[in-house]
């Protein structure tokens, strides 16, 4: 039976849904999911597996799919920029997503970002992003400590947590920002403080603010310099300099400072209590300093900061302490510091403020 005028009848409720779809989808947010690996990304054989999986399996358009709320928060599109586990994060990998968070924040059409990224490693991506992208569209770093797989998983929520933060105006100018478990931290401040729990990622100085229900509460803001204020940018840097860790702690030898100042810029020293440096190795950093060879002393204790000529004449030995930073977090700072030629005063100067 031919009945044309409820063909066009139909055809013309269609062509009001197609309308009022793309209406609905201009007034939304533009997000770019880039995504690296890691557990959020993982895959375990059973249910009952938390902590047992591979990382760095499902690709992002599947994580997207598996997540059908996230469209009504924002458009969203995924890249796969990489697909690893990030305890293997390299510099060069680091300088690859920046430089695309870059391009991509360029964009007219690009309202945020948010970064999926192993947990071990997480922290260290987020304040490199920090100091270098000159941007004040959210950009949100974000991982699971559960695979997709597992009961309670918690990468769907997170990641549905970040896609919110990354859409929102209210997140702009905050620096890079991390949702985990509910919390939003700043990129700089936040670290890896429990290796098998959900609630895993803290800030000593705490969390910005925390997102329920799609809805973020901002308690406080970032002091340090980051993103749009730094005096860092990725568009400029094409390499890294080598800065490594040396950890600290009773019967020490110089052996392992010897050995990465041989083709260090910088030595992180993770020293006990306040970055306190063993009599044994004193003479060593003497050496690398008049080398050449940045000295910085963080501490292996998680809280507090090291305090600049304490215990440890830093002056004396044209030393630099790394303030409240952990050792991971000292050597992305020197690293992106000392692409610039910089003295230890200048260098200190930079612990200061980011
Ligand atoms: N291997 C860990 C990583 O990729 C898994 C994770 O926790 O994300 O960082």
């Amino acid at each position: 039976m031919y009945f044309p005028s409820r063909i066009r009848a139909l055809a013309a409720g269609a062509a009001l849904l197609a309308a009022s779809a793309i209406a609905q989808a201009q007034q939304l947010p533009n997000v770019v999911i880039l995504a690296t690996g890691g557990t959020i990304a993982g895959a375990g054989a059973s249910a009952a597996n938390s902590a047992t999986y591979a990382a760095a399996k499902v690709p992002v358009d599947k994580l997207i799919a598996g997540l059908p709320e996230i469209s009504k928060v924002a458009n969203v599109k995924g890249e796969q920029v990489f697909q690893i586990a990030s305890e293997s994060f390299t510099n060069d990998n680091l300088l690859v997503l920046a430089k695309r968070v870059s391009a991509l924040v360029k964009q007219s059409d690009v309202d945020g970002i948010v970064v999926t990224h192993g947990t071990d490693t997480l922290e260290e991506t987020a304040y490199f992003l920090n100091l270098v992208v000159r941007t004040s569209k959210p950009i949100v770093v974000v991982g699971s400590m559960r695979p997709g797989t597992a009961l309670s998983a918690d990468g769907a929520l997170n990641l549905y947590d970040a896609v919110n933060v990354a859409a929102s105006k209210d997140a702009m100018g905050k620096g890079v920002l991390v949702t985990m478990n509910d919390e939003i931290n700043s990129g700089r401040d936040v670290s890896k403080s429990i290796n098998i729990k959900t609630e895993a990622f803290k800030s000593q100085w705490g969390a910005l603010g925390m997102i329920v229900e799609g809805k973020n509460y901002w308690f406080r803001a970032p002091v340090k310099r980051h993103t749009a204020q730094s005096e860092f940018n990725i568009d400029e840097i094409t390499t890294l300099p080598q800065v490594d860790i040396a950890y600290s702690y009773g019967n020490v030898t110089p052996t392992a400072y010897e050995a990465l100042g041989k083709g260090a810029k910088a030595i992180i020293h993770a020293g006990t209590g306040n970055g306190s440096v063993a009599a044994a190795v004193v003479p060593t950093l003497q050496k690398l300093r008049a080398d050449g060879v940045q000295v910085i002393r963080s501490a292996r204790v998680p809280g507090g900061f090291v305090l600049r000529n304490a215990e440890q004449p830093d002056d004396k030995y044209d030393w630099v302490v790394a303030h409240d930073l952990n050792p991971q977090k000292a050597r992305i700072l020197a690293m992106v510091a000392l692409t610039k030629p910089l003295s230890a005063a200048d260098l200190q100067r930079v612990f200061w403020e980011y």
